[in-house]
C-alpha cells in the first residue's frame, strides 16, 4: 500500500479525483453550510489523553464486546447506501473487508446488493441491518423480517431521516446518485413494493419515483418502534438519538443500544457537535455507538474514552472503498487501528479502560 493515503484529507482528495462529481459531493457533503459537519470534527479534537509513563505497554488490547459479540476493535462501519455506486459490488466489498478484519458493520436498506448476499459476505463479523422506515408499515416490516431471516445480528433503525436534510451540494447536482435507482434492490423484490409500482420489474426511474413517494414516515414514533419490537427478536439499535430523555425512553421501550449521531452533519445543520450529546445519552445505561466526526485512530480512542462502546466510521472507509474496494477499506481500517494502537503505546495506556479523556 505504498501509494495509499494515510490521512483523511489525502483520502478525500484522492477520492475526489476518481469519483463522478455529483457522487463525490453526495458523500462529502452535509446539510446547509456544513457548519455541523465541520464542528463535529473540530470539537472531537478538543479531547485528549494525559500520558502515563513507566508502565509496561508491550501488549495493547483494543478488543471489546457489543450486544454479546466479542469484537477485536471498538469500531463499527456506518451504513452507507451508495457503497455500490462508489465501487463495483461495493456493499459486498465492504462486507468482505469486515469479515477479514472481524469488525462490526451496519448495512444500509439502500444497498445495491440484496441484503442476503451481504449477510453471506460478512462471514462471522457482526452485522446490523439498517432500516429506513417507510410510509407503508407492511413494507417496513417485510424488510425487518427479511433481515432477521438473512441472519443479521441486529437491527439499526435510522430515526433522523424523517425528511431529507437541506443539502445545497445535492440540490445543485439534482440528487443524481439516488435518481439512478441503483440502490433499490431490497425493494424491487418485495411484493408490497411491486404492488405500489403496479408492475413487476419496474423501470429504474419509475421505481425511483415510487420509492421517493414511500420514503420515510414523518409520523414515525415510539408506537412504530413498539410495533417493530414485536416483529423481530433481533437486538434493536436506535440511530440518531441525541437527547438524554429520548435515550431514557429507549431503555424503557426494550431497546438494546443507541447510535448517538447527527448523521455526520448531513441532516440538520443545528450547529451543535454530535460529541456534545454523548454524555447525556450514556446516562440511560444502554450500550452506545457514536459516529459523526470520527476521522482517524485517535478519534476512535477519544470516542471510546468518552464512554461509547464503538466508534462509528463513515466517510473514511467510503473513500477507502472508492480507491481500492475491500483492500481499500481494509487499508483505511488497519491504518486507523494502527494509529490508535501506537497512540496507546506512546501514552502507556494498554486497555480501552485506561482511556481517561480530558477536554482542552
Ligand atoms: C433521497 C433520500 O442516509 C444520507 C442518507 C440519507 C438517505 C435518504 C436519501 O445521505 O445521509
Amino acid at each position: 500500500h505504498r501509494h495509499f493515503p494515510y490521512t483523511f484529507d489525502d483520502l478525500q482528495a484522492r477520492a475526489q479525483q476518481v469519483l463522478d462529481h455529483s457522487l463525490f459531493d453526495y458523500v462529502r457533503g452535509g446539510a446547509g453550510d456544513e457548519a455541523t459537519q465541520d464542528v463535529n470534527v473540530t470539537e472531537l479534537r478538543r479531547y485528549g489523553f494525559v500520558p502515563r509513563m513507566l508502565r509496561d505497554r508491550s501488549v495493547r488490547d483494543l478488543s471489546t464486546t457489543f450486544l454479546g459479540a466479542e469484537l477485536d476493535a471498538p469500531v463499527v462501519l456506518c451504513p452507507v447506501g451508495v457503497n455500490g455506486l462508489v465501487h463495483e459490488n461495493g456493499d459486498l466489498e465492504v462486507a468482505r473487508a469486515a469479515a477479514t478484519l472481524n469488525v462490526a458493520a451496519m448495512y444500509s436498506t439502500l444497498s445495491e446488493a440484496p441484503i442476503e448476499e451481504i449477510a453471506d459476505a460478512r462471514g462471522d463479523s457482526f452485522a446490523a441491518f439498517q432500516l429506513y422506515p417507510t410510509k407503508d408499515d407492511q413494507l417496513t416490516d417485510n424488510l425487518v423480517r427479511r433481515a432477521d431471516a438473512a441472519g443479521f445480528d441486529a437491527l439499526t433503525i435510522t430515526l433522523d431521516t424523517g425528511s431529507l436534510g437541506w443539502r445545497p451540494r445535492d440540490l445543485r447536482n439534482g440528487y443524481i446518485p439516488f435518481l439512478r435507482g441503483r440502490c433499490l434492490a431490497n425493494y424491487l423484490t418485495d411484493p408490497r413494493f411491486i404492488e405500489h409500482c403496479g408492475v413487476e420489474n419496474p423501470a429504474p426511474l419509475h421505481a425511483g419515483v415510487v420509492w421517493s413517494s414511500l420514503f420515510s414516515k414523518p409520523t414515525f414514533s415510539w408506537e412504530d418502534i413498539a410495533r417493530i419490537r414485536r416483529v423481530t427478536d433481533l437486538p434493536i439499535i436506535l440511530k440518531g438519538i441525541c437527547h438524554a430523555e429520548d435515550a431514557r425512553r429507549a431503555a424503557t421501550e426494550g431497546i438494546d443500544a443507541i447510535a448517538c449521531s447527527n448523521h455526520g452533519g448531513r441532516q440538520a445543520n443545528g450547529g451543535l457537535p454530535a460529541i456534545s450529546h454523548l454524555e447525556g445519552v450514556l446516562e440511560a445505561g444502554l450500550p452506545v455507538t457514536f459516529d459523526s466526526g470520527v476521522r482517524d485512530g485517535v478519534d476512535i480512542l477519544r470516542v471510546v474514552g468518552l464512554g461509547a462502546t464503538l466508534a462509528g466510521i463513515g466517510r473514511p472507509y467510503v473513500y477507502g472503498l472508492t480507491l481500492g474496494g475491500a483492500a481499500g477499506v481494509e487499508h483505511v481500517l488497519r491504518s486507523m487501528l494502527a494509529e490508535a494502537d501506537l497512540t496507546m503505546a506512546a501514552d502507556c495506556l494498554t486497555t480501552l479502560a485506561d482511556l481517561h479523556v480530558v477536554k482542552r
